[in-house]
């Protein structure tokens, strides 16, 4: 306890109140959530926000003239409006709404991409990308006939920045990195590698999916190209993303996909485009989340992200301190700034067998390679054991988790 810092505005107990899920129990035991870096918790506004849509607002957007509709239309652009705050966009149009992270990516890669990318050119990504920032510029590197290259990590788990003026050069067109990473937990140094590649004319596009729920976003000041997210990981509902570009590429940029909204005349012949954001949000969206993400978003903001962050610095350490303390545990992912995830492996224990043991304690953790299997082959490993901590959780929870952890690896080193 002694290293606890003595920074906590935040009322966590209150705050746990607003989270049904989190007060059940699992195989007999208080449930312990530390699987937030896949999906946090929704607060009940959250819920009630989309149970609120569905049994008073629901209709289609942007087409009816009814009362439903331009009710439901208000409410959907006004997250619009609340997301362009909350990451300080210039301009509402630069908010486009997607299916998560992952949709935003194959976004820019398959529509920048094609415009953009010729032969010779490189794209580079950085070696602890998630597969959902380098699989889609795979496939866009090979249909364009264009390079993919790699930003190098030390054991760490930090990106080598000395590396970086022999890799970003006048061939460089994109450069594609997360804001922080969801095995390691490192924050990358976006404003240094954002004025390296805008100083050879490449853009950057930013994953923050593990970014939005702990750290402020101001993608003006970061003058960022692009910028990912997904709702789900700030407690949010899953299903829904945004991406951020700034006007003048968007409007350069052909549609990703057709259908309906995206158009402003459709003949046989020819189709013309709609205006941005709408050129770019085909079909019927994920109306209820993205109204009930405005929620999730005035629930950050009402804590506050520095008081968020310091909380879950508090856990951060904590749970490190412990795991050090710990025979045979090896923290994977060691940088100095970090978000709040604690990955690791334990000497003899396969992490599945250290997630299931956990889940039977009631503890959730994440197991596997976390879809970031190259940066898993550079530790020479399958996998880890990931605990990520959000706002709700607590350094008794950690001490729960810590004295599971010890009570399996006594059982397997009978
Ligand atoms: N990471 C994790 O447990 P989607 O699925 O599109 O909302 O997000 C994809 C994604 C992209 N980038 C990063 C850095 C991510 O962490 C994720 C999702 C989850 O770590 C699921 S593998």
């Amino acid at each position: 306890m002694s290293q606890i810092l003595e920074t906590q505005k935040l009322d966590i107990q209150k705050i746990r109140e607003e989270f049904p899920i989190l007060h059940q129990q699992v195989n007999g035991k208080p449930l312990v959530y530390f699987d937030n870096a896949a999906t946090n918790q929704k607060p009940q506004r959250v819920i009630d926000a989309l149970v609120h849509y569905y049994q008073h607002d629901n209709a289609n957007i942007n087409r009816g003239v009814h009362t439903l509709a331009e009710r439901a239309t208000a409410a959907y652009e006004n997250t619009r409006k609340s997301v362009q705050k909350f990451i300080n966009a210039n301009e509402v149009e630069e908010v486009i709404f997607t299916k998560g992270t992952s949709e935003s990516i194959n976004l820019v890669a398959s529509s920048w991409g094609r415009k953009f990318l010729n032969q010779g050119d490189e794209v580079l990504i950085s070696a602890m990308e998630h597969h959902s920032n380098i699989v889609p510029w795979q496939m866009i590197c090979e249909e364009r006939g264009a390079t993919l290259r790699v930003m190098p990590i030390n054991q760490a788990g930090e990106i080598i920045v000395e590396a970086l003026d022999d890799l970003i050069t006048e061939r460089t067109k994109m450069v594609a990195f997360n804001h922080a990473s969801n095995s390691l937990g490192t924050i990358n140094p976006i404003e240094l590698i954002i004025k390296k590649a805008h100083a050879v004319g490449a853009k950057v596009l930013v994953d923050g999916a593990q970014a939005t729920a702990h750290l402020p976003i101001d993608v003006k000041a970061l003058n960022v190209d692009f910028y990912a997210f997904s709702a789900h990981k700030m407690y949010g509902p899953t299903g829904t993303g945004v991406l951020y570009g700034k006007r003048s590429l968007l409007e350069k940029m052909p549609p990703y996909q057709g259908g309906g909204e995206m158009i402003k005349e459709v003949s046989f012949s020819k189709t013309t485009y709609n205006d941005i954001p709408y050129k770019f949000e085909a079909g019927t969206p994920g109306i209820a989340n993205v109204i009930a993400l405005n929620e999730a978003i005035n629930f950050i903001n009402e804590l506050g992200k520095a008081n968020i962050a310091a909380h879950e610095l508090n856990l951060l350490n904590y749970a490190t301190n412990a795991l050090n303390a710990i025979d045979g545990a090896n923290i994977i992912g060691t940088a100095k700034d970090k978000v709040s995830v604690a990955s690791f492996v334990v000497e003899g224990i396969h992490h599945f067998d250290l997630g299931m043991w956990m889940d039977a304690k009631g503890v959730a953790v994440r197991t596997g390679h976390h879809c970031t299997q190259p940066l898993m082959d550079f530790y020479g490993i399958e996998g880890t054991t990931r605990a990520s901590f959000a706002v709700y959780n607590t350094v008794e929870e950690i001490d729960i988790f810590i004295d599971a952890l010890n009570s399996i690896i006594k059982r397997f080193n009978k």
